[in-house]
Order: C-alpha cells, then structure tokens, then sequence
C-alpha cells in the first residue's frame, strides 16, 4: 500500500466511524403498550474506535492490516452518573476473550461513544480467563459496585477437557467509573456462579445479594432460578445460604434456567425487576427478558409475575453469534420517570427500548399470572374478551 492510500484509507475509516457513531436513532413505529424499540443497535462492533483495532503508524503497519480485531458487543451494564448515560459493555474481540469498556452517551438512544481506553480491570485469579456480563449498583453505602462473571478452565476437569469452565461472581467498585478496585470473588456454597446483582440498599444491616446458582458452566442443574442471598461485607464477600426467590417452572419461558438483569428499581409499589428466562427447543435454547416485581419490605418477596416474556428476539436481534437471545443486564431511570432499556441481541450487538416507570409498573401490576395450564390461560384470555365484548359490540 501506498502511504498516500494508508492516509486515505485511515481517513475512510474514521469517516465510516463518524457516520455511524453520528446516525440519528428512530423509534419504531410498533405498538405493545410496553416500550419502544428503536431501529439501529446502540453499540456495535462498528462503534470501536479506529484506534483500538489498527496500528496507525504506516512505518510499523505499512498494509493497514487489522491488528485487533473485534467481533460483538453486547450484555452491557448501564448508569446514569453526572446527566450522562454510561454503559459497560462487554467487548468480545476475535480471540474469543471478554473485556468491559465504557461508552457514553448524553441521551442514552444516540451517538454512544467508547472512552478511550477499556476499563482496566485486574484479574481475581491467577487462572481468571474471561470476564462479561457487569451489573453497576449505585449502592447506598456510596460505591458504584460492578458484579460480573469471571470464568476459568475448570481445575477439576482432566488437561484434556479444553470446554469444561469455572464461573463465578467478579465483583469491583469505583466512584468514577475510571478506577476500579478488583474485590475477592464472592465466596458460595454453590458449584458455580452467574448473573449475580447487587441489590441498592442495605437489608438488615447487610449486602444483598441475587445469585443464580449452577451445578456446571451450562446447566443449572439441580440448582438455578434466581437467588437471594445476604453478606456482611463486599470487600470479602461470602454467603453460606441461599434462597431461591424466582425459581424455574415446568413449560414456561423459564424452564431450563433465568437470571436476575439489571440491579431493581425501586418505585412506590415495590421493586421492579428486569430477568432473563431461557427454554430449550428444536432450535437450541431460547432466551427472553421478563419481568417481576418484589416487596418494598422484603426484596426477596414476588408479589407481581406478569405471565410470559416482555421482550423476545425480533427480525434482526434473532440472528447472530448465538442466535434466540435477548439478554439484559443494564437499564436506567431517567429523572423524567423514562426507562431505557438494553438489551443484547444474539450475543453479537446492543440495543435500547424506551418505555416508563408508570408503564412498568401498571404492566407488573395488571399484567396476569401465567395459571401453567392451556386451560387456566384460555380461562383468562376468556375474562379479557367477555369484559371487551360490550365495546367490541358498541363499535360494531
Ligand atoms: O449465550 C447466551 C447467554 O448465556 C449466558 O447466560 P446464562 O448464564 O443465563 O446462561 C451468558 O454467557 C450471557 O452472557 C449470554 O448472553
């Protein structure tokens, strides 16, 4: 390559960059009641600057050859910290490995950009291979708690068996989102540890905790459902009890495992909460993005589970490095009592959906239990026409 054409190319794909960092977000003109997708992912592989993946430097990279390459960016925590909305995403470049990154946006929809450096997260293990997945708790004892999955080979699996993992919960604080603290992993009873949340405030004097407990890497197995734990301290975490709040169900969108999203948001009527339940079907297994609500004097009490999902994959978010998959695990109220949603489709790319406190909430609220029967269900979806009839009837 010529140098002229390496400075021109440089200039072509910082352009493309600008472009596409720059585009103006849409609504989608779909109506549920519940939210508002928008057309275009939030974050993509193509939101990563130029300069993480080239050397620039047409000496020491006369082709212009992609030097770090980036194939998905999902599962991204979210904040709102000083009027910006922050999310933490997890950047999974072509050497299969995770890594978190800030990119900030001023509205939370549009032209999210990533800071300059990743978060420079030390490991927890000398083992410790990939991390992913951070849920950010403001918590009341004033840090800004990242609890996320840290995974390695599994030591008790012959040298042979290269697949077989180790999870558990990675847990790390900051005030500014710039300087991360790295705490001990927490300390459980249960073989292995995903999705773990940090709920906000103080219960009893203590952290608590939502697991999701797991015999292996993959399957819950005799463990799963959502789990409600306390601890002392954060700075060495550890639970010897668990209780499971949300557990799994027999033919519903959480048979084969689910997971707390997004740390709680309170409202007047209790906790709201954002989860994920995923099934197995011909297709593999199929993850969703639920909700529930908790008592505002007990956090690990229900007291609302709308029926069935409220988010499944759409068009587009079906497909992609692990297909039939939404997962959440950031969300944020914003002062105007709007939620933004995000979401990661197919493991590969990140998206929003709008929708509002007062929605949520009426939705948690009114929306109706699944009875687990086809005939219990038929049972309720009749109640709904029969109360419709006379307007249906009226209108003609
Ligand atoms: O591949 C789908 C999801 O699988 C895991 O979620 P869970 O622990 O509930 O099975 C995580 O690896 C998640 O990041 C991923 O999106």
């Amino acid at each position: 390559m010529q140098e002229k054409d390496f400075e021109t190319t440089v200039e072509e794909l910082f352009e493309s960059h600008r472009e596409l960092t720059e585009r103006k977000n849409e609504p989608l003109d779909e109506y549920n009641g519940l939210f508002t997708r928008y057309r275009y992912p939030v974050l993509t592989a193509g939101h990563i600057p130029v300069f993480w993946k080239y050397d620039l430097d047409a000496g020491r990279n006369p082709l212009l050859i992609q030097r770090f390459g980036i194939n998905s960016v999902f599962n991204a925590g979210a904040i709102l910290l000083d009027g910006k909305v922050l999310l933490v995403a997890r950047v999974e470049g072509y050497d299969r490995k995770s890594f978190f990154a800030v990119a900030e946006s001023s509205d939370g929809i549009n032209e999210f950009r990533f800071w300059d450096y990743p978060v420079d997260m030390p490991p927890g293990h000398p083992e410790e291979t990939n991390v992913y997945d951070m849920r950010l708790t403001k918590h009341e004892d004033g840090w800004i708690y990242g609890l996320f999955c840290a995974e390695r080979k599994d030591p008790s699996t012959p040298a042979a068996d290269t697949s077989s993992a180790l999870a558990a919960c990675g847990i790390a604080r900051t005030r500014d989102m710039k300087e991360w603290e790295r705490l001990p992993d927490l300390k459980t009873v249960s073989a292995q540890q995903r999705n773990v949340v940090l709920h906000p405030e103080f219960i009893d004097g203590k952290y608590a905790l939502y697991t999701r407990p797991q015999d292996s890497f993959i399957e819950a197995g005799s463990g799963g459902g959502i789990g409600w734990a306390l601890t002392d301290s954060m700075l060495s975490a550890g639970i010897d009890e668990e209780k499971i709040v949300d557990g799994r169900v027999y033919h519903t969108i959480k048979e084969s495992k689910n997971g707390q999203g997004p740390a709680p948001i309170k409202t007047e009527k209790g906790w709201l909460h954002l989860a994920h339940g995923v099934r197995m079907c011909a297709a593999g297994l199929r993850y969703v993005l639920y909700i529930f609500m908790t008592g505002l004097d007990d956090p690990s009490e229900i007291t609302h589970r709308p029926a069935g999902y409220f988010l499944a994959p759409e068009g587009d978010e079906r497909v992609g490095d692990v297909s039939n998959v939404v997962f959440s695990n950031g969300w944020v109220e914003m002062p105007d009592g709007r939620v933004l949603i995000y979401y990661g489709s197919s493991d590969t790319r990140t998206h929003v959906a709008e929708t509002t406190i007062y929605r949520l909430v009426d939705y948690a609220v009114n929306t109706p239990e699944d009875s687990l029967a086809s005939a219990g269900n038929v049972e309720i979806l009749n109640g709904i026409i029969g109360r419709n009839m006379a307007f249906v009837k009226k209108r003609g």
